[in-house]
């Protein structure tokens, strides 16, 4: 919560495989896990995070070589329930991790069990095993299976960022948190 000035609100964290990540619908509304480890905070309260003020948000990355990156983006926020989450950001700045989740913006939130993609064929959460502003699908998975960096066998399902370490490794962490624009 403490890098870059502080005031930070983490939303998101994966670390170390303690918390499973391929949850329904009710679970992504929610949220679980806990604050201080792994965690989703819930699509709720991130609604209500972003709905009313200017919020800016900050990615953070780490591989297992011990490499950090970040993104940057200086407008986030999500639409209600009722237009399923629908995520929008822009104004990206980037920190060496590159942009994967401009992709993203525009789309809602889909799990399992809720298809709102744009994979006319499938349900990007069931084939990617996690939960996200799918697209046709993911260029960020940051909600997938939790490995231990690439193994050249499992391709597109692991914990990813693809414009920096590409849709073959899975990261040792990653966090997205927000705080109020000025
Ligand atoms: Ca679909």
């Amino acid at each position: 919560m403490d890098s870059d000035g502080g005031r930070w609100t983490v939303f998101q964290r994966r670390m170390d495989a303690s918390v499973n990540f391929y949850r329904p619908w009710d679970h992504y509304k929610k949220g679980f896990g806990i604050a201080a480890g792994e965690y989703w905070l819930g699509l709720e309260s991130l609604f209500h995070l972003t709905h009313r003020k200017k919020v800016e948000l900050l990615v953070d990355m780490e591989d297992f070589s011990g490499n950090k990156a970040s993104a940057r983006y200086s407008s986030f926020s999500i639409d209600p329930e009722s237009d399923g989450y629908r995520l929008h950001v822009s104004g990206f700045t980037d920190g060496g991790a590159g942009d994967s989740l401009s992709y993203h913006s525009g789309q809602k939130f889909t799990t399992f069990d809720k298809d709102q993609d744009n994979w006319a064929d499938g349900n990007c959460a069931r084939d990617r095993l996690g939960a996200f502003w799918y697209n046709d699908c993911h260029d960020a998975n940051p909600n997938g299976v939790y490995r231990w960096g690439a193994d050249n066998i499992l391709i597109q399902l692991g914990v990813e960022w693809e414009s920096w370490k590409g849709a073959n490794y899975s990261l040792k962490t990653i966090s997205m948190k927000i705080r109020p624009v000025q």
